[in-house]
Parts: structure tokens; C-alpha cells; sequence
């Protein structure tokens, strides 16, 4: 349910009289004069990351990552949402189950909350685990736009039934600050499993030589990382006890980057992916996760000393992504072990024999890259077409109750974190083996790969199906869902 500006505007101008009984039976009448249970405010902000590393950028409430939503899975939740910015913005309330007008993606038809305005939303929360929330504004070739800014900030939905089933957890936001474009880029070629497949790299290089501009497209870069806003070694350190069972809610609000993250001599035991309980609580030495992946994994502290807990990447690790974790009664250097390579395998959390249901129809995407195309930004087609935002046409009408298989074939070297608005998705096939189980709202497509996921149809109203690399949802890569 949406209640738009004016409707609100008009109920709180009756707040002052609310004393005098005739006022009230009016307002009862009118829109009910209720009280938001959480109210963001978007603004520009100071962050400071280190004492000589303070940042300007656009933050929920003057801080980052913004505040922690803890919601209740069925509780209606009535939001205010203030943005005192000079541009119109939304805020995406991502992996949620919600209606197309308040899941904060105007290709859905979520209105925009206006430069110096407000808009009240209310939804019902759902499903539990861990989500996010932050803004879906295209930023272009704009990189104090999107979510090339500070706004993101957790959501955790507890379930019904049985909240809190943990000694302690623990959130982690990964962001980057100060980005910069550059010409070409460096994948983590070595974060998934998988082989490149011949048939993709040919259409790939066949893109290559269409392409008029022999250069490479621009990529974003980064100059300063950090996790709940601080660089590695500001800030408090998480302090554990030898013994302890910690539950760390991993989130990787990158605009761009796919990011890594080990804490010497641990292991992870991962519990949920993207907020959903897995099938196989697979124990891994790191953990890959794709712009907006979440990752909830339990990490037993039997290892005792002051450690980093960061990224397998030097420049980014030694440029603040990372954190220090110390063990009670030791003191010192924080020391990084770098683990031994490790290569990401949705499938090892799925179920011991995979027998994903049959769909009842296949939806095939073929990925290609138009190399600087757009201005020296490289072009995203799905099926040939990139997705317009002027149009901001339908291109797939599905139907209620039916289960669709999306199968993705990648003519690119990139990764690409697929995300699907307001459905969560089952895996069905990924690095060229069958799986089932593991439900996700975004997954990582490896380059010159293919990926396969089924959903159900379940939730009517516009759905937007993105890749959520802000570089590559800006100029093309987007599809938009309607049901019949
Ligand atoms: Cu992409």
C-alpha cells in the first residue's frame, strides 16, 4: 500500500488540531494519523573512514552502512522516508516478497521520493533472514549517484517463530568510497568454479570486432575500502573469546566489485545465502560474494590472536578492506595469512542429490557486451536488445502459479551478479553441474559461463530482473517481467 505525498501532507496538517474532538472525527475520515515505525532520511554526510580519510557522500540517517531494520516476518511496517537531497531518489528493499510500488524500482512504477520531499510506505515484511535495503536510482556516468553513494544499509526479518536462535551475531557491510572511471578493469577471475565455455568466447570475440571503438569501455575504480565504514585497523575491533560461535552477516554493498573475505587460520560454516537457510551448511576457508550478495556464516574462534579478517586482495585489503578481530588476552599487530585458493561453488550448499523441479517453461538470455558503445561506456544487450529507460518496456509476460526456468549465457568475460526483484529464485544449474536448494535473490554468473535458476511466479505486478554491477544496469542490462 502506498500513501502518497499529498494524502500525507494533507493528515499531518490536521495534527495541531488533533486535541478537538471535531477535528479528530474529521481526521478519522481522512487518512488515519498514525506514527512511522522507522523514518530515513537521505543526506549528504560526512564519513569518516579513517582520521585522514573523511568522505562526502550521500547516506540513511548520517551514517554508514545505515541504521540496522530489524522487521517481524507477517508485522506491517509503516516507513517514512525523507530525502533532502537536490534529486529524486527510492529505496529498494531488496530480497523482499512486497508489491511493486514499494519495492523502490521506478521501472516497476515505484514512485520516487521527490528532492526535498517525502513519501510514507508500508509493507509487510517478508521473507525472514537477512536483506538490505538501498537506493535503485540509475547513476550513469555519475559516480555521486546510485549506489556508488553510502546508501545501504542492513535489514534483518526475524521469523515468526523462534527469533534470535544465536549466541551473538554480528553484521558486515563491505563498501568502497572514492570511485574513479578508468579504461578496463580487473575481474577476480579466480572466484568461481566453473570453466569458460568455447561457444560464448567465439561470440564474445565476434562482439569485439563489430565493436567500432577497439578501446576498452570504461570500468570504476576505487581508492578507499572499508567495512561498517571504517578502513582496516580504525575503529573497534570485534573481540571474541576462544570457543565462541560467531554468526557474521556478511553483506557486500559494492556498486561495482566482487569481493573476498578471509580471517586467517578460520573457516566459515555458511548457514544462509542472501538470508535463506541452505540446504548443506558447507564449511568454506573464504567466502566470493557478488555486488548486494549477502552470505550468513557461523565462524568458531579456536584460534587465538589478533587477526585480519579482509580481502584476499593486497591493494584493496591494504586500502582498508578488512577488519581486526581479537581473541581476549591477546594484544599486538592484527596478522594476515593469506588462505590457500578457493573456488566458489554455489552447488556445495545445495541438496546431496539435486532434482530440481521440472518448470513449466525456460527463458534463455544471451549476455553480450557492446565494447564502448555508449560514449566510450560499454553497451549491455540481453537477446540483443538493451533494456530502455525511456520505453521502459515489458519484454517477458509470465503467469501466476507457473514455474520459469531463467537460463543465462554470458558472451562476456565479466561477472555478472544477476539479481531478481520481489521473487526469490531456486539454483538450478550452475558451473555445468545440476543443483537444487539453494535460494537466492542474486547470483554470481561467472564469465563465459552459463547459469541457470528457476522461480515461481507468485507475487503480480511489474518485476524487474537486473544485473546489479551499477556500471552494467545503467547502460543495458535489465529486463522488465509483467504478468498477464
Ligand atoms: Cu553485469
Amino acid at each position: 500500500m502506498l500513501i502518497d505525498r499529498r494524502n500525507l501532507l494533507k493528515s499531518t496538517a490536521l495534527l495541531p488540531f488533533a486535541h478537538a474532538p471535531a477535528q479528530v472525527a474529521r481526521a478519522e475520515e481522512s487518512a488515519p494519523l498514525t506514527k512511522a515505525d522507522y523514518s530515513l532520511r537521505i543526506a549528504s554526510g560526512l564519513v569518516e573512514l579513517a582520521p585522514d580519510h573523511i568522505v562526502s557522500t550521500t547516506l540513511y540517517n548520517g551514517q554508514l552502512p545505515g541504521p540496522l531494520l530489524r522487521f517481524r516476518e507477517g508485522q506491517r511496517v509503516v516507513i517514512d522516508i525523507h530525502n533532502d537531497t537536490d534529486t529524486p531518489e527510492l529505496v529498494h528493499w531488496h530480497g523482499q516478497l512486497i508489491p511493486s510500488d514499494v519495492d523502490g524500482a521506478a521501472e516497476e512504477g515505484a514512485p520516487y521520493v521527490p528532492p526535498h520531499g517525502m513519501s510514507r510506505i508500508t509493507f509487510t515484511p517478508k521473507p525472514q533472514g537477512f536483506r538490505f535495503y538501498h537506493t535503485h536510482v540509475s547513476a550513469g556516468g555519475d559516480l555521486n549517484r546510485g549506489t556508488y553513494t553510502g546508501q545501504a544499509g542492513p535489514v534483518y526479518i526475524e521469523p515468526r517463530q523462534n527469533p534470535g536462535a544465536y549466541d551473538r551475531e554480528i553484521f558486515l557491510v563491505l563498501k568502497e568510497f572514492a570511485p574513479a572511471f578508468s579504461r578496463g578493469g580487473d575481474m577476480a577471475t579466480e572466484a568461481l568454479a566453473g570453466a569458460p565455455i568455447k561457444a560464448l568466447e567465439a561470440l564474445g570475440e565476434a562482439a569485439d570486432r563489430e565493436a567500432s571503438d577497439k578501446t576498452k569501455g570504461y570500468e570504476v575504480g576505487y581508492d578507499l575500502f572499508a567495512i561498517n565504514g571504517k578502513m582496516l585497523g580504525q575503529g573497534e575491533p570485534i573481540r571474541v573469546k576462544q570457543g565462541e560461535r560467531v554468526l557474521f552477516h556478511v553483506l557486500n554493498a559494492s556498486a561495482t566489485e566482487i569481493r573476498s573475505l578471509a580471517l586467517s587460520g578460520h573457516s566459515f560454516k555458511v548457514v544462509a545465502l542472501d538470508g535463506n537457510p541452505v540446504p548443506t551448511e558447507a564449511e568454506v576457508p573464504l567466502l566470493w560474494l557478488g555486488t548486494a550478495e549477502r552470505v550468513s556464516a557461523i565462524v568458531e574462534m579456536k584460534h587465538p590472536g589478533v587477526w585480519i579478517m579482509g580481502d584476499l586482495a593486497d591493494d584493496d585489503r591494504n586500502r582498508g578492506m578488512g577488519i581486526v578481530v581479537e581473541y581476549a588476552g591477546h594484544k599486538g599487530k592484527a596478522q594476515w595469512s593469506k588462505p590457500k585458493p578457493f573456488r566458489w561453488d554455489y552447488s556445495q550448499f545445495g541438496k546431496a542429490n539435486a532434482s530440481p523441479a521440472a518448470p513449466d517453461e525456460t527463458i534463455e538470455f544471451t549476455i553480450v557486451k557492446r565494447n564502448a558503445a555508449l560514449g566510450g561506456f560499454n553497451q549491455w544487450t540481453l537477446n540483443g536488445e538493451a533494456f530502455s529507460m525511456e520505453s521502459m518496456k515489458p519484454k517477458f509476460t509470465i503467469r501466476q502459479g507457473r514455474r520459469y526456468r531463467l537460463k543465462f549465457r554470458n558472451a562476456s568475460d565479466d561477472i555478472h551478479p544477476l539479481h531478481l526483484h520481489r521473487h526469490s529464485f531456486e539454483l538450478t544449474r550452475v558451473a555445468g553441474k545440476a543443483t537444487s536448494g539453494v535460494i537466492k535473490d542474486v547470483v554470481m554468473l561467472g564469465g563465459f559461463q552459463e547459469v541457470e535458476f528457476d522461480f515461481t511466479a507468485d507475487n503480480p505486478g511489474p518485476t524487474l530482473f537486473h544485473c546489479h554491477q551499477q556500471l552494467h544496469m545503467d547502460f543495458g542490462f535489465m529486463a522488465l517481467f509483467d504478468y498477464a
